[in-house]
Formats: structure tokens, C-alpha cells, sequence
């Protein structure tokens, strides 16, 4: 295009920026990408959306001469801002992996979360903001929640307050972004927090926006529990993507024809959820263990399509694992999550092969590095990873009865049993493997994921709540956030699970799907219960 209204993008290719440049483009802005040093000192207006491990990143800026560029861009006062490690980068130093050395604009060292006093990390979810000085950029913020997903920070301190421009509270008073002269940078993402975080961006791209001012009250606020639509996507008998929902993974109807239940098509219904207020979005492609997902190019057309117009973060799993094609091509599951990336996903989603994972790394207890869960947590980083657990509940006469993790359950078994374990499964609950999701979600934990997805095949579908003895069980044995899944039926059940379990956010499709309960209806009874969520 090369127009003069472009703005400049600095994208050195280590991860995803798709969802950013969709935001842009949505904006009306055009996009020109950063191939040189040059190219840096001559932008009227320059993005950096950090994507990766600090250490990593600054090598290729060294590398290419970028860094030094930078430097002299942001000296001079141009327009520039930086999206999460774009904004740590700008520090003196980094413990991720390190020390290792920043760019050393402002006085600081970044340092990960403290996990042990009950904060999960990463800090993966929204929060609002304490604005200590006018940034401009925030000004429509006022007391919104924004986006955050990292397990680094940079924290305030006298030699570096004159740059900071808001705090957020997640353990620590920690910078959520500075801000001085036309040099700008926020830890959290714009182009994923909604509405709230498409005006920051506008704001930086055209600084004439007039708008609102919302002053800041400065209220306490806390990470506020996610409210996620979820999309089960397969194919159905005539060959078209369709969203499904199953009863107890069930997906059929109970007709003579016996067809895939249908619910809509998986873009619209993303569209709508997006405006309904959804924290976020998860595509469960649930026939992947059968189909290979890069042979699915439908798939991936609905996470294109859906990231033009959805800017909360999408999660898809189904399918991911390591692959030879019927022409004997092989692929790692790191490829194939990786065009699930470029794709416009922000998370993949592991199920069955991280339950082989789990076990194999339960028998030798070895970490080989090689199952899908390490390599894709290694090269995106774990927040990007979630592990969708599928577990069945095994009612047990006594606790002794298996080597799992057992429970006592709060309603007894048919049988009159008071215990219960919950065995995990693979290929969409067609299969029961001997580890329990006790043990799965401890294991996976070490191995790299960031997030669980809790599912509960009993549960699915029955609308008679969340599992809450499940979801208690696993949200207290790791420290990286649970998502409860399976069961909702009405909005009291997000309530309970809320207030009885230690789960950070609540999934539900099918009463979202029938229009039961909207998802505004939802958070507007958490908000009456004194739960804190995004509106
Ligand atoms: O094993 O890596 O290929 O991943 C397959 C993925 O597909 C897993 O995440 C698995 O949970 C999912 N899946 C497989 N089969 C089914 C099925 O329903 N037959 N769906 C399936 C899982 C459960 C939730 C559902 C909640 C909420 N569906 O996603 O959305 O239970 O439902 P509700 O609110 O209506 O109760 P891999």
C-alpha cells in the first residue's frame, strides 16, 4: 500500500500476531510490516506485540540490528507501542529463563508471578486497571476489565514511576502499562479485550479520537471469573461443519434417521457470542481423533473468519497430536497446532494425547520433551496450551478399591457407594484409560500446560449443574487456572461453582445454544452474588 497512514508493524515471526493484525485491519487501518532496521527509524507509528520468551526475542532484535533501532526510535519520542512482552522488552532484564538483558529503557527487572500465596500462573484472564497518570490511550478504560495472559511482570518502583501510567493488582501491584511522551506500552491485549481494548487501539492509531473520559474510581478489583461459550464442531452426515452438542457425548438424535444434532453454524454463533459477552470462545473439533485437522481446511476457515470479527481470545483443540497421512507424510503435533496459531487460535487444546502423555511419563518418569503437550508449551509458550480432560465418574464401594485418587462423593452412587474415582478417556469418551483425571491434571501440570479444561461426561449435557466434588478436586491440586466444564443448565449453577471451588472460569454450550440462559443473564446474576466479572 504504502500509504503514509500505515501503521508500522514490528513482527520478527516468533509466534502469533494474526488476532492483532485482524484488530488493526477491523480499525480501517493498513498494516506495513517491519523488514529492516530502516524501516523502524522511518515509521510515523510503530506496533510491537511481543510474542514468545523474552531471551529469545531480544536475540533476533540483536541480531537484525532491530534492537538498536528501537532504541532510537523510542530516544526520539516517535509513536510506539508495545502489546505485553513488547512492553517488558523495554526494561533493563528479564528472569524468564534468565537473567537476560532488555532493551534497558526503564530502570527495572522483570520477574514472574508468585504462585504460592493462591495467585495461578499464569495470570491468564481480565482485571481492571489503576490509572496513575493520563495516558491518553486508556482514556476510555475507566473501571473495564482488559485482557492479561503472562507469567512475567514488570513491578513499580521509585526509579521507574515516572513512566508508568496504570497498575493492576494480581498478587503484586505489577505495571499494566507506561506511557511518556508518544511512547506507549501496555502488558495486557488490546485486540483481545473486546470492545474496551479496540478503542485503546484506536487511540493509538488515531490520536484525534475524541472520546469519553472515564475517570477511574480506583475501586478494588480482582481477576474476574470467565464466562465461556463452547462450540462442538464436527461434520455431519450431509458434510457440513456444524455446531453439535451431545447428551453425555451423545451427539446423535434418537430418531430412525439418527443424524448429528445441529445447532448452527460455528461462525455466527462465535459472531453472536463475541457480542453476547463471552470472555472467550472455544472450538472443540470433536471428531479430530478420526479426521487429521490439517486435512480439515473447514476448520481452520472458521477460526479465520471467526478472528476478523472475534476479539476475545479463541481457544480449538481436537485433533492435536502427531500424524502420518494416508501418503506417508508425517506431521508433529507441533505443526498442526501451529496452523491452528496462524489460523487465528490464541490456545490449542489437548485431549486424548496428553492423557498417552501422562501415562507414559507416570511409567518412566521421564520428561522425553517429545509428546505434544512439552513441544507446543516450549515454542508458545505454556498459557497457549490448555489440556481438555474428559473424565467418567466410577462410583467405588470403598477408597481402597483402586490406585487412583478417590473422593467422597457428596450425592452416593446408585448402588448406595459413597466413593467414586474419575477415570479419564480418549477419542471422545469412547475409551476409559487406567489414570484417573487426579493424577492426569498433576502430571500435565509438569508437563507444560497452562490451563485445564475440566469436562465431566456424566454431567455433559444434563443441565443439572457443575460437577462440584470433580471441579474442587482438580482446582485444588494444581495451581495453573481451571476451566469447570459439563452441566450448566441455569445461571445459579456458574454461582455455585464460583463460590464452592477454587475453578477461575465456567464453560457451558448447550443453554447458550438454545437460547436458554443468555450469557448477559448470567453475568448479571454473578454480579448480584458479588462475584466480579467483565460487563
Ligand atoms: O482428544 O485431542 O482430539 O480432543 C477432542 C476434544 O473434543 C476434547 O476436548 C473433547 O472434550 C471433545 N469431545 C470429544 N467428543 C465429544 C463429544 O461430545 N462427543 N465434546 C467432545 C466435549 C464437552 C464440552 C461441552 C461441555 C459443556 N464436549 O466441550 O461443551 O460439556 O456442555 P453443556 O454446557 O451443554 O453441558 P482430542
Amino acid at each position: 500500500s504504502g500509504s503514509s497512514s500505515a501503521v508500522k508493524l514490528l513482527d520478527y515471526g516468533a509466534g502469533n500476531v494474526r488476532s492483532l493484525r485482524n484488530a488493526i485491519h477491523y480499525l480501517g487501518f493498513d498494516i506495513e510490516d517491519v523488514r529492516t532496521p530502516k524501516d523502524i527509524l522511518d515509521a510515523e507509528r510503530l506496533i510491537f506485540p511481543g510474542v514468545g520468551a523474552f531471551g529469545s526475542a531480544m536475540d533476533v532484535l540483536v541480531k537484525t540490528g532491530m534492537a538498536e533501532a528501537l532504541c532510537t526510535y523510542i530516544k526520539n519520542d516517535r509513536p510506539f507501542l508495545g502489546i505485553c512482552l513488547g512492553l517488558q522488552l523495554l526494561f533493563e532484564s528479564s528472569e524468564e529463563n534468565g537473567p537476560v538483558n532488555g532493551l534497558g529503557l526503564i530502570p527495572g527487572v522483570v520477574g514472574r508471578f508468585n504462585s504460592s500465596n493462591g495467585f495461578r500462573v499464569p495470570h491468564i484472564g481480565w482485571n481492571a486497571l489503576q490509572i496513575t497518570k493520563d495516558s491518553e490511550i486508556l482514556d476510555d478504560i475507566g473501571d473495564h476489565h482488559v485482557y492479561f495472559v503472562h507469567s512475567y511482570r514488570a513491578m513499580p518502583s521509585d526509579d521507574n514511576k515516572e513512566w508508568i501510567s496504570s497498575t493492576c493488582n494480581y498478587g503484586d501491584d505489577f505495571i499494566a502499562s507506561i506511557r511518556r511522551g508518544n511512547v506507549h506500552a501496555v502488558q495486557f491485549h488490546p485486540e483481545k479485550s473486546g470492545d474496551v481494548g479496540l478503542s485503546v487501539l484506536r487511540r493509538f492509531l488515531d490520536p484525534k479520537t475524541q472520546g469519553t473520559k472515564n475517570p477511574t474510581q480506583g475501586k478494588a478489583s480482582k481477576l474476574a471469573k470467565r464466562v465461556i461459550a463452547c462450540l462442538d464442531v464436527r461434520t455431519n452426515d450431509k458434510g457440513d461443519l456444524v455446531v453439535t452438542k451431545g447428551d453425555q457425548y451423545d451427539v446423535r438424535e434418537h430418531t430412525k434417521e439418527n443424524e448429528v444434532r445441529n445447532l448452527g453454524k460455528p461462525v455466527e454463533l462465535a459472531g453472536q457470542y463475541y457480542k453476547d459477552g463471552a470472555d472467550e470462545v472455544s472450538f472443540l473439533n470433536i471428531t479430530g481423533f478420526r479426521d487429521f485437522p490439517l486435512g480439515d481446511l473447514p476448520m481452520l476457515q472458521v477460526l479465520r473468519r471467526t478472528s476478523e470479527n472475534v476479539f476475545v481470545p479463541l481457544t480449538v483443540g481436537g485433533g492435536i497430536r502427531d500424524f502420518t497421512d494416508a501418503n506417508g507424510r508425517h506431521y508433529t503435533s507441533l505443526e498442526v497446532a501451529s496452523e491452528y496459531f496462524r489460523s487465528g487460535a490464541d490456545k490449542i487444546s489437548i485431549g486424548s494425547d496428553a492423557v498417552h502423555a501422562a501415562e507414559e511419563y507416570m511409567k518412566t518418569k521421564v520428561k522425553t520433551g517429545k509428546s505434544s503437550l512439552e513441544q507446543i508449551s516450549k515454542v508458545y509458550g505454556s498459557q497457549a496450551v490448555v489440556v481438555s480432560i474428559d473424565p467418567r465418574r466410577v462410583y467405588l464401594k470403598s477408597p481402597n478399591d483402586v490406585q487412583f485418587k478417590t473422593i467422597r462423593v457428596t450425592k452416593p452412587g446408585p448402588g448406595g457407594e459413597e466413593y467414586a474415582w474419575y477415570q479419564c478417556t480418549v477419542n471422545g469418551g469412547r475409551e476409559g484409560r487406567p489414570i484417573g483425571a487426579y493424577e492426569l491434571a498433576k502430571v500435565v501440570e509438569e508437563l507444560g500446560a497452562g490451563e485445564i479444561l475440566l469436562n465431566c461426561i456424566d454431567c455433559d449435557g444434563q443441565g443439572k449443574g457443575f460437577d462440584i466434588d470433580l471441579i474442587k478436586l482438580i482446582s485444588d491440586a494444581v495451581s495453573i487456572p481451571v476451566i469447570a466444564s459439563s452441566g450448566a443448565g441455569a445461571a445459579e449453577h456458574f454461582s455455585e461453582v464460583f463460590m464452592e471451588t477454587n475453578a477461575s472460569a465456567a464453560l457451558a454450550a448447550g443453554i447458550f445454544h438454545r437460547k436458554e440462559v443468555p450469557i448477559q443473564s448470567v453475568k448479571e446474576h454473578l454480579l448480584k452474588e458479588g462475584i466480579e466479572v467483565r460487563v
